[in-house]
């Protein structure tokens, strides 16, 4: 199916975050979110761009992935039409900007799946109604109030909680997590690549607690040193930065540098790519976690659909809006007995609060479509 386009709307909102969150790489306070808004005469869809503020996560961030939108991909599109199934080898001659790839295909994907009545859970293959929420919890002043903020996830229904670790802040917070918890968590971790290989005896140390996976402990281009920790650990190692693409899921698989994968449809270029990564995960026999970039409800129901895929066998970071939003620009994404449901309406399925989007838009531009 092919959709015919006119315009392509780029909108920037701008939304507290209930608290501030730290990773290893630094503290977020705000969520400066872009979406992509296709518009044609016969459909039109809406896609989130999960791209952070700043260049700390990845080398990619928001301000990026707008101006190679509007400058580059959005004038690559021909009006007559597109199609989802396409883009990626329309957009190829760009290299890079997987985040920005991956909104204006989410976009093109919400428009299609608009005509068709289709949802997004039904085009990606998902086979599961809900899936189990999953809570990420970051680095904290001091024990206490780590073990406070599980203890209060733990009673809104969480049972799956990746802790953010740095050096520094590792096996304390582990431990601590696990001695108030015992076994009623599920518990992982996420180093965003800040240990060496050098730190190899202090992770094995993580080893005697159980966790479920140790999400990327070394930088992302470092694949050689991810296959030696991988020997050396028993923990499993799960590759979130290091994995952009089909082919470097697969390099990494084959050289044994991770056991399993997280999977963000942002960071891999679409969800597309996305769904060919979980298919080859799951022929490999590799395990697969669904990453989150703490989107909005708009972002989220579309990685909620992603996430009800047959393969998804790790716990992922999904959690409810009330994680990161007092107010979400869509009806709000509950807990539900732990999980979330899968939206079954046509394209994403989120339903959008357009009232609140043009209260907290700060910049918006739309750019008719040439031929
Ligand atoms: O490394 O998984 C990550 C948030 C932003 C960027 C990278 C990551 C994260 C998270 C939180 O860990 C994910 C979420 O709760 O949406
Ligand atoms: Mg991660």
């Amino acid at each position: 199916p092919a959709v015919k386009l006119t315009h392509v709307e780029l909108r920037r909102v701008r939304l507290p975050l209930v608290e501030p969150f730290q990773a290893s790489y630094g503290t977020e306070s705000t969520r400066d979110v872009l979406l992509v808004r296709v518009i044609g005469p016969d459909s039109e869809g809406i896609g989130e761009c999960s791209a952070m503020e700043s260049p700390r996560y990845t080398s990619e961030f928001v301000d990026a992935a707008h101006l190679v939108l509007r400058r580059f991909l959005v004038p690559m599109l021909d009006p007559d039409g597109v199609s989802a199934a396409r883009l990626g080898h329309l957009l190829g001659p760009i290299s890079g900007h997987h985040f920005a790839k991956a909104a204006l295909e989410a976009a093109v994907l919400d428009a299609e799946l608009k005509i068709t009545g289709q949802s997004m859970a039904e085009r990606l293959g998902a086979s599961r109604t809900r899936i189990p929420a999953a809570v990420v919890v970051g680095i904290n002043d001091s024990i206490e109030s780590l073990v406070d903020q599980v203890a209060r996830r733990v009673g809104e229904g969480y049972r799956r909680v990746k802790l953010k670790i740095r050096p520094g802040w590792d096996l304390v917070p582990v431990q601590a997590v696990r001695q108030a918890f015992g076994d009623a968590v599920a518990l992982s971790v996420d180093a965003n690549g800040s240990y060496a290989l050098s730190d190899t005896r202090r992770l094995q140390e993580l080893d005697a607690h159980g966790l479920v996976f140790i999400e990327q402990p070394l930088p992302h281009d470092d694949i050689r040193g991810h296959v030696d920790l991988a020997r050396r650990l028993q923990t499993p190692i799960c590759l979130d930065e290091s994995i952009i693409s089909m082919r470097s899921a697969l390099d990494a698989i084959e050289r044994g540098a991770c056991q399993a994968i997280s999977i963000k449809p942002g960071r891999v270029g679409g969800f597309l790519e996305a769904v060919r990564i979980h298919d080859l995960c799951v022929a490999r026999g590799v395990a697969v976690s669904c990453g989150g970039m703490m989107e909005t409800g708009i972002g989220r129901a579309a990685v909620v659909a992603l996430a009800a895929l047959p393969g998804f066998n790790l716990p992922g970071d999904l959690s409810a809006s009330d994680r990161y939003f007092t107010r979400d620009i869509t009806a709000p994404l509950r807990l539900d007995d732990g999980h979330l449901r899968v939206p079954t309406g046509p394209g994403n399925g989120a339903i959008v609060d357009h009232n609140f989007i043009a209260e907290i838009t700060t910049q918006r531009e739309t750019i008719a479509l040439t031929r």
